[in-house]
């Protein structure tokens, strides 16, 4: 029988533990595809901390290392100077770089390591049971947030990617999305710049993704494909937000 898909080496055949209809499969698919295609799997290293994505060591076919909570970027900026040939890349949820790994993530930017971050933003703590994020929405609810996030007391979310375009030594920052097959595809080519600007040597590049955590949400798997596109879209526009210079 003809092959028509072949599934990307970049991925293992570890079934992963993530919820049905979450959408961190699909990025893991997306940043897996782009290190195959850009031919350099067998130099990627991933750094991932803890959250939901904390066993993408077992999924990913490359390198890894295991990184404390908010410090991927850290441990991304060692491993990048010692091994400078090497592709390496963070793959953070936005309780873990938007909160307590702000200050590590805003250095490494501002330092402009020849890295790359993958930011996951589903809005919420998924792995410890659904707590507020700095990127909650207004008005969402979460275990920490049972009537709503109120701006009074919570402020209203961090806008990451606009934030990371205005420090200095961001070479590429762009928001996508991954709730329909337009947006993976728009995701993927952002993903893909992001670790071109690696490989020529430009800087900190950063590509957040808005995700779905539907277990947390309260959402069946479709819905909250629709939730995302209604409610995160409008407060997180989707674009680039900075490119220094173009490459390839
Ligand atoms: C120092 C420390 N504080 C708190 C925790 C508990 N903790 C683990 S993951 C997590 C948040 C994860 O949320 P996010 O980064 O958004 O990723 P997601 O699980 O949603 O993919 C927290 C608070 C921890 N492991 N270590």
């Amino acid at each position: 029988m003809a092959i028509v898909f072949e599934k990307t080496k970049g991925l293992s055949n570890v079934e992963t533990h993530y919820c049905p209809g979450c959408t961190h499969g699909i990025i893991h698919r997306l940043v897996a595809e782009v290190l195959e295609e850009m031919d350099v799997l067998p130099k990627a290293i991933g750094v991932s901390p803890v959250g939901c994505s904390v066993l993408a060591f077992k999924y990913f076919n490359i390198d890894f290392q295991e990184a404390t909570h908010g410090r991927a970027p850290a441990v991304a900026t060692g491993i990048k100077r010692v091994h400078p040939d090497k592709v390496v890349f963070t793959y953070q949820g936005d309780g873990d770089l938007a909160s307590i790994g702000t200050a590590e993530i805003v250095h490494a930017a501002h330092r402009s390591e020849n890295i790359t971050t993958i930011f996951v933003n589903n809005a919420i703590y998924g792995m410890t049971g659904g707590q507020m994020a700095p990127t909650t929405l207004p008005g969402q609810k979460s275990t920490t947030s049972p009537l709503g996030r109120d701006p009074k007391h919570a402020g209203m979310p961090l806008k990451i990617s606009e934030m990371f375009a205005t420090i200095p030594g961001t070479a590429y920052v762009e928001r996508v999305s991954v709730h329909d097959p337009v947006s993976i595809r728009n995701a993927k080519k952002a993903i893909r710049k992001a670790f071109e600007y690696q490989v020529a040597g430009k800087g900190f590049a950063m590509v957040e993704v808005l995700s779905t955590c539907p277990t947390n949400w309260g959402l069946s798997p479709v819905d909250s494909l629709t939730w995302l596109k209604d409610n995160m879209i409008p407060y997180y526009p989707l674009g680039n937000y900075k490119t220094l210079e173009e490459v390839k």
